[in-house]
């Protein structure tokens, strides 16, 4: 079983080739588009999502080479969110993994269009992954497109956006970011799980318990950077949900209850994962890691 520090390092180095080999050269026309794609995509982000993939793989014992078409697709729609987001006419940032957002680097249209073939990319390489079953490859579509749409990340990022005049209440709040961000994170580990052969439906359950625990801690994690996080760091201004006005768990329930919080949900999460058979291991190192990261 490998250590946490060499799985993070395996995923991380497969998911970057894998990445590469998916994406359009730079060299292939419309070549500006295709390197504001890959401007924003090959830039290093930690790739939470797809090790939540790969981790999840170990847990139900699905071969890692299923595992590199849903772990790319994941990060593919959750970069396509990061352009869209920093974009003027939404959270208008300059700054994005610590160099200057898609729209600055190119423009506005140039940025639109690598998030928007970013979309169907993700899809196509799923579509086309002949290693997975037909119906494999629907369910895994099924579970991205639920999670991206406007019931999920898309309709969440629509409350984050009308609710910036008004303060949540802390169930308004944990309803936003269930869609905005924690709809990603479970569709990772429903992917992952769909890459499996025979896996339980109380192994199922337990993933959705961790997953649902871990979403909402990753978020939690996320406002507590941004009252405390260093700016080089994180790659973009620390304190800019304060100074935007933004309701955050901080805002709302104190910097001590947030962390118990997310304390509390680590735990729920691990416990969850008793249902399983195979190696859990990753899950709940990653799980802790994504609680605990500094970025
Ligand atoms: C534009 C449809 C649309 C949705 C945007 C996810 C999102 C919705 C906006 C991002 C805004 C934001 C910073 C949310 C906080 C949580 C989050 C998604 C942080 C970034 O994810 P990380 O930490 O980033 O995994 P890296 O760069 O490591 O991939």
């Amino acid at each position: 079983m490998p250590d946490f520090q060499a799985f993070m390092r395996d995923s991380q180095a497969r998911i970057e080739r894998a990445l590469d080999d998916y994406l359009p050269t730079s060299a292939t026309q419309p070549t500006r588009l295709h390197e504001a794609m890959r401007y924003s995509i090959m830039d290093g982000g930690k790739r939470v999502r797809p090790m939540l993939v790969y981790a999840t793989g170990l847990a139900v014992d699905a071969p890692n080479h299923l595992l590199d078409a849903p772990a790319c697709a994941i990060e593919m729609i959750h970069v396509y969110s990061l352009i869209h987001d920093d974009l003027p006419a939404m959270d208008n940032d300059d700054l994005r993994r610590g160099r200057p957002t898609c729209h600055k680097a190119y423009d506005d249209a140039m940025a639109i269009l690598a998030g928007d073939a970013l979309q169907p990319l993700a899809l196509d390489i799923i579509a086309n992954e002949e290693q997975l079953s037909y119906s494999s490859r629907l369910k895994i579509i099924q579970a991205l497109t639920a999670a991206s749409g406007s019931l999920g990340m898309a309709g969440g990022q629509a409350i984050d956006l009308e609710a910036e005049t008004r303060t949540l209440t802390l169930q308004q709040l944990e309803e936003m970011h269930a869609r905005k961000t924690g709809a990603l994170i479970r569709a990772a580990i429903q992917m992952g799980a769909l890459c499996g052969e025979d896996v339980s439906a109380a192994e199922l359950a337990g993933l959705e318990i961790y997953a649902k625990c871990i979403g909402l801690a990753f978020q939690i994690q996320d406002d507590i950077l941004d009252e405390i996080g260093d700016t080089t760091k994180l790659g973009k201004p620390q304190g800019s949900d304060r100074e935007n006005g933004k309701s955050t768990f901080v805002s709302l329930c104190g910097m001590e209850a947030s962390k118990r919080r997310k304390k509390e949900l680590l735990e729920q999460a691990i416990s969850a994962l008793d249902t399983l058979r195979y190696d859990t291991s990753q899950l709940v190192e990653l799980g802790r890691y994504i609680v605990r990261r500094d970025c």
